[in-house]
């Protein structure tokens, strides 16, 4: 079994409740164990484009599927709750998106697939969450609770659990 870090993002419709649905997906469909859940935050949109705030989460699973065909069922769950890349724009509004942020310490650089994810250290919607399940795993030579000392985190605000 491999350990991966997953982000979760969107800002169209019950993000909240698709991100428990989605979970449960990649729980099924990726022979994984969830090993861990952050909060959700609300992430002030980054990008350039003028959009509703996000919901940004992170989990860490452990799973039997390599890299790639992670990748995939990652892409097909997006697709199960209503992504359609093709109608969308770059840093746009989305449905959901699952961005696979590490994997072990596997290092590739692929047309489909980065790892560890090449933007991870510049996103402190991606930073926040991962800090409260992960603050030192090693990920490419540093820690997500370093990097976020090195990015603003100005507007995210930690979401109470739902009751
Ligand atoms: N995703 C984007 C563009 N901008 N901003 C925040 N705060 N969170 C996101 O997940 C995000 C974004 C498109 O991938
Ligand atoms: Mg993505
Ligand atoms: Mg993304």
């Amino acid at each position: 079994m491999a350990s991966a870090l997953i982000a979760l993002g969107g800002n169209v419709g019950d993000v909240r409740s698709r991100f428990r649905s989605a979970i449960d997906a990649i729980c099924r469909q990726a022979q994984a164990r969830l090993t861990a859940r952050s909060s959700d935050y609300e992430t002030p949109p980054w990008g350039g484009i003028e959009q509703p705030a996000f919901i940004n989460a992170c989990i860490a699973i452990e799973t039997a599927l390599a890299p790639h065909a992670l990748l995939a069922t990652l892409l097909d769950i997006e697709r199960t709750f209503g992504r359609d890349r093709a109608r969308e724009t770059r840093w746009g509004p989305r449905t959901l998106d699952l961005d696979l942020i590490a994997y072990d310490d596997i290092a590739l650089a692929t047309p489909e697939l980065t790892l560890p994810h090449p933007r991870l250290f510049e996103r402190a919607f991606v930073l926040v969450p991962l800090v409260e399940i992960a603050p030192d795993r090693v990920i490419a030579g540093r820690s997500p609770r370093e990097a976020l000392s090195r990015v603003s985190s100005d507007g995210i605000v930690r979401l109470p659990d739902p009751s």
